[in-house]
């Protein structure tokens, strides 16, 4: 049985809706999001920085959500939602997987970390400022990739767009620039995907 454990709104939301689009069991423990929590050794010892999610696949334990993702379907998705491994299509699949994590949500995830941090007084609208021109020129290369795609690999849903909505569910959350209408209408198509109600309903 696959355990998600989540805290609202983190990013384990993509471990959840990739579930649902694969219709497999899975279960959901939700862990307190305080730092005294994500500091004990008990939480630590499932995920060693101390952050959310974390994914038991009965006695196995692993961090970092893309990795769960390419785990759950490499080992339960039947070759849904990604192209054969090996192939070009597959090359582009996991650049958009890595381009949600690494290089989207990692600027919005800093101005979440910024605000909660530090005290109003400490806190740089400087470096804030920066970190969302950041986020926002990710926004725009996506904006470019979708202007005549229905999703990042064309005419078919893969798991790259599940790691890019919650990118975009935080960005337009923590970041917005509305701007950029491609994206926003892709991230609004995805919303309208019953799995992805499904998690964002119960865990946003
Ligand atoms: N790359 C990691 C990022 C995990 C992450 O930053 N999680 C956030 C919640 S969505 C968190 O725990 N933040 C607390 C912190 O960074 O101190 C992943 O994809 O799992």
């Amino acid at each position: 049985m696959l355990t998600i454990y989540h805290s609202k709104g983190t990013r384990s939301l993509r471990v959840i809706w990739l579930c649902e689009e694969l219709k497999l069991p899975y279960q959901v423990e939700i862990v307190p999001f305080t730092g005294e929590y994500r500091s004990s050794p008990e939480w630590r010892d499932m995920n060693p920085v101390g952050k959310v999610p974390v994914l038991a696949d009965d006695d196995f334990i692993m961090f970092e959500s893309g990795a769960m993702v390419q785990y759950i379907l490499d080992r339960y998705g039947n070759g849904q939602l990604q192209p054969e491994a090996g192939t070009q299509e597959h090359g582009l699949f996991l650049q958009w997987c890595w381009f949600a994590e690494s290089t989207f949500a990692r600027p919005v995830g800093e101005i979440v970390n910024h605000r909660r941090v530090f005290e109003e007084h400490q806190q740089s609208e400087t470096a804030i400022a920066e970190m969302k021109a950041r986020a926002t020129l990710c926004v725009k290369a996506l904006d470019e990739a979708l202007t005549d795609h229905e999703f990042l690999l064309g005419s078919s849903f893969s798991a790259a767009d599940i790691m890019t909505g919650y990118s975009m569910f935080i960005f337009d959350k923590y970041a917005s620039s509305t701007d950029h209408p491609h994206a926003y209408d892709y991230w609004n198509r995805l919303q309208k995907r019953e799995a992805c109600q499904t998690a964002f309903g119960q865990y946003a």
